[in-house]
């Protein structure tokens, strides 16, 4: 109820990280491109499979001059998969603990960037080859403020050659986007989201350029096949961009949704990293890759500790657009003030310096466990996780954000919008 809101913004307050004055900005009224790595851990970048990058590309990205990489970004989801990563990128919000918010809390008044931007001149758009109502995206997207959502009721989905299972290969739904992208408004924020690199990662071999890996696992074997065809679907993006004269006034983000291989492929895995899978080295793969390109802006590789809840502030902060107002979850990972403790929806937590790991602690450097005198403070960090995982949830399933409008912030009618082809 109301009182619950009172004490979810004093923590916010407390939680929030003011701008970094070097970056506040760096893109302001630039576009934006959410361009959504699927299934894809940060191992991968600069891993070499048999003398041969898997990922040209995106390795080259790590070194661009105007492009931030984080090297120690988390996915942070639980049963909702890419819908729990996209959850919190839109909101700053986590997931739930069980199942997907994207289906049991689609109808709940949330404050989510499509919205946020459209007070800004943003027009907003989501792309995705599959069907709209796989995790319920075409009730919750209305729910965010998105204007635009192009299904697979957008695509040419007829050639088999062209399909992965869960809907439009990465290469031509890139491709046929194009056309939709540019009707849009400018300023647009815009989300694609892939599938080619999706469990069990089985790749028509007519379209591989890599040789699979060797372990006599098959999806860690043919892992390696369907990332490289991401790096290079992601490469023609980055060209077209540039053709399109798009590329100079646009903030392009990559973002991996969720871990590719499981925890049942431990012996595999440690082919392929050359280390046992511990608990501490399986928490430590659930890295994925964050990459921020904005032209002018100073790179670099960015060492900070973060996660999938701290994206939003950070965009927005980019963009020029303070947060404090807003109910949020995560904090700007740009900030000086930014809280490098990384919550995962099952309330362990990676830093760097204390890992609390199925309730053990480790020294996050060493993966060894921790010194008893350690613990105390390792105990204290634990408590945090659990009452920010706590509000989170109060706020989710308490469909909170009813009773708090930020000031400025104007509320979303989900009935203005309608996704279907016919209604353009
Ligand atoms: C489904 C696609 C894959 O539309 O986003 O979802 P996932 O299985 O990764 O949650
Ligand atoms: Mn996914």
């Amino acid at each position: 109820d109301s009182n619950d809101i009172t004490e979810v913004i004093n923590f916010t307050q407390s939680n929030y990280a003011k701008p970094n004055a070097n970056y506040f900005g760096a893109a302001k009224g630039m576009n934006v491109i959410y361009l959504h790595l699927e299934s894809f851990q940060n191992f991968l970048i600069d891993y070499k499979l048999n003398g041969e990058e898997v990922t040209p590309f995106l390795n080259s990205l790590t070194k661009d001059e105007n492009t931030l990489y984080f090297d120690n970004f988390f996915h942070q989801t639980g049963q909702g998969k890419t819908s729990d990563a996209e959850f919190m990128l839109e909101n700053s919000l986590f997931g739930l603990p069980q199942g997907s918010a994207f289906i049991t809390k689609a109808l709940n008044t949330f404050q989510a960037a499509p919205s946020i931007l459209k007070d800004y001149g943003y027009t907003s758009a989501v792309f995705h080859g599959n069907n709209g109502s796989f995790w319920n995206r075409n009730v919750i997207y209305k729910s965010f403020g998105f204007d635009n959502f192009f299904d697979a009721s957008y695509y040419d989905t007829s050639s088999p050659t062209d399909m992965a299972e869960y809907g439009l290969l990465d290469k031509p739904f890139y491709e046929q986007s194009e056309s939709l992208l540019t009707t849009l408004l400018q300023p647009f924020y815009t989300k694609f989201i892939t599938v080619g690199n999706h469990y069990p990662y089985k790749m028509d071999q007519d379209l591989v350029t890599i040789e699979k890996a060797t372990t006599g696992d098959k999806s860690v074997d043919d892992y390696f096949q369907t990332a490289r065809y991401t790096d290079e679907a992601i490469e023609k993006v980055f060209d077209r961009l540039k053709e399109l004269g798009l590329y100079d006034n646009s903030m392009i983000v990559l973002y991996g949704d969720h871990y590719g291989i499981s925890e049942n492929h431990k012996k595999a895995m440690a082919q392929v990293i050359g280390k046992e899978i511990t608990p501490y080295e399986s928490a430590n793969l659930q890295r994925v890759p964050l990459f921020i390109h904005v032209p002018n802006m100073k790179g670099g590789t960015n060492h900070t500790y973060g996660g999938q809840t701290d994206l939003l502030p950070t965009l927005l902060h980019l963009l020029g657009i303070d947060t404090k107002n807003f109910i949020q979850f995560g904090s700007d990972l740009l900030s000086e003030e930014h809280d490098e403790i990384v919550p995962f929806r099952n309330g362990d937590f990676i830093s760097p310096t204390i890992d609390s790991i199925n309730e053990k602690f480790y020294d996050n450097q060493t993966g060894m466990p921790l010194s008893e005198d350690q613990v105390e403070a390792a105990k204290a960090l634990k408590k945090d996780v659990d009452y920010k995982l706590e509000l989170s949830d109060k706020v989710v399933n308490g469909d909170l954000l009813r009773f708090y409008t930020p000031k400025g912030y104007t509320t979303v009618d989900p009935s203005q919008f309608n996704y279907s082809k016919d209604a353009k």
